[in-house]
């Protein structure tokens, strides 16, 4: 899979991808980014590539031809059969998750369009944009960081980014059920310790202990994301528990 980045950024991409998993996903040749600098297909003398607002208003806009032309530069070199995907990163779109992480793994090419200052001319969004995507309800100062957490959760469900042993952990979203603690050691640290239950070498108690903080966790932090969690009559029985405690606790105050 080829991740393109139209940017006027390059650098900052090609360094937020070169470590961890994903740098080495691009040396091993599973991955790789492409950072294009939309600045290079400005045609006037000083590489505008932004000009001021029809109807006026605050802040510069992102011209049209400069970015048409860096997409059709990619274009016409991978010559492919159809359109490629084009994401525009914009608080204005559908909120990123885990299934249009794994939808969008399946691309062969994707293109990524980070805007900058008041945002980019409707015209060319509209002539080559098939995805407005945000990574959540705050305001960046440019797409190129929300690109990049796209670009990792992408990657990660690209065949052959993970190993055996890390792919376990995107697990948890999938289940709609958020993670266990995990412990190291000392034993005590700053007189804390580690759960018995964890050093009790007792593999079916451990699993029913991790299990149970993850429904627990869920149910404080983010309560919605139980009606979809895929639960078993045991798991079931636990959070009746758990929200009959809750219960008992809001009467008695
Ligand atoms: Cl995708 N872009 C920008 N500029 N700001 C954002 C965002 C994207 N998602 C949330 N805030």
């Amino acid at each position: 899979m080829i991740f393109h980045v139209l940017t006027l950024f390059p650098e900052m991409i090609a360094e937020g991808m070169s470590h961890s998993i994903i740098g080495r996903a691009q040396d091993a040749g599973i991955i790789s980014v492409n950072a294009v600098n939309i600045r290079d297909f400005s045609e006037d003398k000083h590489k505008h590539a932004d000009d001021y607002p029809y109807g006026g208003g605050a802040g510069m806009v992102m011209s049209c031809e400069p970015i048409y032309k860096a997409y059709d530069s990619i274009v016409r070199e991978r010559r492919r059969r159809s359109r490629p995907r084009v994401v525009y990163l914009t608080p204005q779109g559908q909120v990123f998750n885990q299934e249009m992480a794994k939808s969008m793994a399946e691309e062969e090419d994707m293109i990524f369009l980070c805007g900058h200052y008041e945002g980019v001319d409707e015209r060319v969004l509209e002539a080559i944009v098939t995805d407005r995507v945000s990574i959540g309800d705050y305001v960046l100062s440019g797409g190129e960081l929300a690109a990049m957490v796209m670009m990792d959760a992408i990657a990660r469900m690209v065949p052959g980014v993970l190993t055996n042993e890390e792919s376990g952990s995107t697990e948890s979203f999938e289940g709609n059920l958020l993670e266990y603690p995990q412990y190291t050691r000392p034993e005590v640290w700053q007189g804390r310790k580690v759960p018995e239950v964890l050093l009790s070498g007792h593999h079916a108690k451990i699993e029913e202990w991790r299990r149970q903080q993850s429904i627990l966790r869920t149910l404080l932090v983010r309560p919605e994301l139980l009606d979809g969690a895929e639960l078993s009559k045991k798991d079931q029985k636990y959070l009746e528990g758990l929200r009959a405690q809750s219960e008992c606790k809001n009467n008695a105050k």
